[in-house]
């Protein structure tokens, strides 16, 4: 693997600390022994990866985020990342549905006042739970600031009623952030909550069956007067957008981390199939259109990797990251469908079977491009960027 593991020398240093080196050879072993192994199987039958999920949990390779204070291990944006590349090496099903609670907590984590970190993000690190973050809606997935779910004011409780889509984690969440609005249209309108998984009036859809990362669980979510306690909104009313976009500046990274790990994956499946595989007398890494091919990974997979190392170390630097949040994903995302899709190219015909682990990797690619905002949405968020980061 790539990474350079010399000690920090200077300013600028690709290098990794020990306790980093630690974190990623931890998740590097974790995968290869309780991910890799089962990832087709659980792609074919489309479970949920609970054994996965609670064996994570036991090696503190979940809820990577949350603070020591709350009993997780507190670890930077960057080491989480480091995490993310590993898990998504060997399954980015499995992986989305770990790294669905880190997005499901970080809303608490930004905002949560400390009795709700300690009661809810507690509980995550003391058995192995998973929660849910619920911010799409069938009619406003892009367009946040549109979401229709209505949380009213009763006494002093809130009721909560809307309809979630595509909500990951969400048939077996302990709790969902749910995203609602409170005031006027637009994104001042909108409040963040915390909503019990086992409160009245909560009814979840049918698994959906996607067309790749298929053991991770995506479902439609009704809140019908689910009645919410006041201590459970996320900062003021009217602080819920930015709360949800403050969010995407933390996973972001994490999920362009992820796409990175795939593309990692169809790069070593490629070079290996190319190393094995004889045509017209030779290897065909040989011949210099497959070679190219395999060059054109690399490099695609190496930029994707330092660009979310900066947006993650820009944000742990406690400077504003959007926009290179957005360059990651966008870029990241990119090289992940490229990268699947040149590993089936390099398979020939093996790579359209599903007995060879690349055509799962085409698969799965695609949805680094949709979800955690859509490309074109990323490119709008740089653009929009473009004038602060280059004053006229
Ligand atoms: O709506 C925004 C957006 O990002 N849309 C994409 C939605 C998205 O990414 N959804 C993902 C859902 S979760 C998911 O897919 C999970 S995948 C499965 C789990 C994987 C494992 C982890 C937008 C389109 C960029 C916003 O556009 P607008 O509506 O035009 O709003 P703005 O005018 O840009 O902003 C309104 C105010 O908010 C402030 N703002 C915006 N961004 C930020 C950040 N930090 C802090 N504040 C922010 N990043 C902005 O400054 C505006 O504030 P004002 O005070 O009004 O000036
Ligand atoms: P739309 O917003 O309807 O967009 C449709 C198309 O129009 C896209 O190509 C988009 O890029 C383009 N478009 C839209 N607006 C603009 C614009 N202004 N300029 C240019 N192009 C534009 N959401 C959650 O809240 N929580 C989750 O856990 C979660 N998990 C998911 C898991 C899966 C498997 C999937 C498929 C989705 C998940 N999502 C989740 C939802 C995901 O974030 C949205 O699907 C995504 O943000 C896009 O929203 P949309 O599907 O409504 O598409």
């Amino acid at each position: 693997r790539s990474l350079a593991t010399a000690a920090p020398q200077g300013p600028v240093s690709f290098g990794l600390t020990d306790d980093q080196e630690a974190v990623r050879d931890l998740a590097r072993r974790f995968t290869r022994e309780n991910i890799v192994p089962v990832a087709a199987q659980y792609d074919r039958s489309m479970e949920y990866p609970w054994p996965v999920i609670k064996a994570a949990h036991g090696a503190g390779l979940l809820n990577t985020h949350v603070p020591e204070k709350y009993g997780g291990a507190g670890l930077s944006v960057l080491e989480c990342a480091l995490i993310s590349e590993e898990l998504a090496y060997g399954c980015t099903g499995v992986q989305t549905a770990i790294e669905a609670n880190g997005l499901a907590e970080a809303p608490l984590i930004v905002a949560g006042s400390d009795a709700i970190k300690q009661k809810y993000l507690g509980r995550m690190t003391e058995e192995p739970l998973v929660s849910a973050y619920c911010v799409t809606e069938p009619s406003a997935g892009s367009d946040v600031a549109n979401i229709r779910t209505r949380a009213e004011k009763k006494g002093d409780k809130w009721v909560i009623n809307g309809t979630k889509m595509w909500i990951t984690n969400a048939g077996h969440a302990n709790w969902f952030f749910v995203l609602a609005r409170t005031g006027d249209a637009g994104a001042k309108g909108l409040s963040g909550f915390v909503v019990d998984g086992d409160s009245v009036g909560i009814s979840l859809g049918k698994k959906e069956i996607n067309m790749g990362q298929r053991c991770s669980d995506t479902r439609m979510v009704t809140f019908e007067d689910v009645v919410v306690p006041e201590e459970n909104m996320l900062g003021s009313p009217g602080d819920g957008f930015k709360i949800a976009m403050k969010v995407f500046d933390i996973t972001r990274p994490l999920v362009s981390a992820a796409a990175v790990g795939l593309s990692q994956r169809a790069l070593e499946e490629a070079v290996k199939y190319a190393q094995e595989r004889k045509t017209m007398g030779t290897a065909i890494i040989n011949h210099q259109a497959v070679a190219f091919m395999l060059a054109d990974m690399a490099i695609q997979t190496e930029a994707s990797r330092a660009l979310v190392w900066k947006s993650a170390w820009t944000k742990d630097a406690g400077e504003k990251n959007t926009f290179y949040a957005s360059m990651a994903k966008t870029l990241a995302s990119r090289t992940a469908v490229e990268n699947a899709n040149l590993a089936v190219q390099i398979f020939g015909g093996a790579g359209f079977n599903t007995e060879y682990p690349v055509e799962k990797l085409f698969r799965d690619s695609k949805i680094f491009e949709l979800y955690e905002g859509t490309s074109q949405i990323q490119r709008m968020i740089i653009s929009r960027n473009l004038s602060q980061v280059y004053p006229p």
